[in-house]
């Protein structure tokens, strides 16, 4: 990995001449005019070469049940200005998936965040509370949970998303699919056929396993009376930004999608072979997209799809791609660039999108109904990435 990143182009020079696919013309050849032509027409398209040519199809037997159960709930959270839940969703008395809310007190249906963190429920806040999930402790043989209890706060400032009126929803990602190339455990594993042990040829990786967890949480968000009517805004770093871009793409109930360097396979386009590219990623983590993906292995020139089309299908729902101006790796000017593509369809709605192909200055946000900063320092989440979303968010929401 280490040489891979040595070994990548960071020249904006040394990029050759690309034609990225067309977003706005059918299959058959015929433009996209209107609302209509998209929605019914090419929307369907992409959604369709995104899952076959990259994510990965979900299996059908996956409609299977799983059970809700509340496993604690506190309304003196936060010194008492929230209200914290926790519950698990059983998936056939296999696999348990936390999932830790807080809500703000006395705020009818507050816009709620959703989104996937790194390292376990418990290290996103120093509350003692927080159950520790049984995948953590497998994963982490003879660790001590209590020593990392809130030592990823800083990427989760979740007093002051609360503080400004906005609910929280935070989930293990390693519960849902633990990020190894081994289908053995993890959904996946639920849904087999006799002596099945991966997902068949085409079937979903890991990222669309994420993201079709995600809208399980959502799922239960809807019956929950406090939130049913709660905007949904879905955010996620990293791997997790390009499992919520494909969350959003699928799920129309996601109201607003933050992708926060998401890079290769997320906001960036794979054309411009900056930073990480589609060979390497799936070399690094062959596990992450389906297998048809291997076949663009340096041949991203052959992709009937690029990533300003994933951001398209967000559309018309207002979407923020952050960047970092020392994640190089991710691809800065190639995540923006994929906006600026996805505009036109924007445009097909009477919104606004990215005018101009030239990238804001650092630290320079343009929120528009895509959203775009680039802040100063490395890949990360820092409180100065989640004022943004939330300005975005308030500034769409009327809130
Ligand atoms: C890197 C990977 C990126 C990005 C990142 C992360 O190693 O190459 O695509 O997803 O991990 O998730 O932090």
């Amino acid at each position: 990995m280490v040489e891979a990143q040595k070994e990548a182009n960071y020249d904006e020079n040394a990029i050759k001449p690309y034609v990225l696919p067309e977003l706005l013309k059918l299959d058959n050849g015929k433009d996209v005019k209107n609302i209509k032509d998209w929605e019914q027409k090419r929307r369907p398209e992409l959604i369709q070469l995104f899952t076959e040519q990259m994510f990965g199809n979900v299996p059908s037997t996956v409609s299977e049940a799983f059970t809700v159960e509340v496993q604690e709930e506190s309304q003196e959270a936060m010194n008492g200005t929230a209200i914290r839940k926790q519950i698990a969703f059983v998936f056939q008395d296999k696999i348990r998936v936390n999932v830790l809310f807080y809500i703000p007190k006395n705020t009818p249906s507050p816009p709620l965040f959703i989104g996937y963190n790194f390292k376990g429920n418990h290290t996103t806040i120093a509350d003692p509370n927080v159950v520790i999930s049984d995948t953590w402790r497998i994963l982490n043989p003879g660790q001590n949970p209590e020593s990392s209890r809130g030592d990823r706060s800083s990427r989760w400032p979740l007093e002051k998303i609360v503080a400004e009126g906005y609910g929280i929803a935070t989930i293990y990602y390693e519960d849902v699919d633990p990020d190894k190339n081994d289908f053995t455990d993890g959904l996946h594993s639920l849904f087999y056929s006799e002596n099945q042990e991966r997902p068949a040829a085409g079937q979903w990786g890991s990222l669309a396993a994420w993201a079709w967890g995600m809208s399980r949480v959502i799922d239960y968000v809807k019956t929950d009376e406090a939130l049913a009517d709660s905007k949904i805004i879905a955010f996620g770093h990293s791997r997790l930004g390009k499992a919520t871009l494909w969350a959003g793409a699928l799920d129309k109930r996601i109201d607003l999608i933050v992708s926060n360097d998401s890079g290769c396979g997320g906001a960036a386009l794979s054309r411009r072979k900056f930073g990480e590219t589609v060979s390497v990623i799936n070399t690094s983590f062959p596990h992450w997209f389906n297998s048809e993906f291997k076949q663009y292995n340096d041949k991203e020139e052959d992709l009937p799809i690029d990533q300003h089309m994933l951001i398209a299908l967000m559309a018309p729902r207002p979407v923020y791609i952050a960047s970092a101006e020392d994640d190089t790796w991710a691809d800065p000017y190639g995540e923006y660039l994929s906006g600026y593509h996805a505009s036109p369809v924007y445009e097909l709605y009477g919104k606004k999108g990215f005018k101009t192909s030239i990238q804001p200055e650092t630290n320079t946000p343009v929120h528009t109904s895509i959203g775009y900063h680039k802040r100063t320092g490395g890949h990360d989440v820092k409180d100065y990435d989640w004022e943004q979303f939330m300005k975005f968010a308030k500034m769409h929401f009327n809130y």
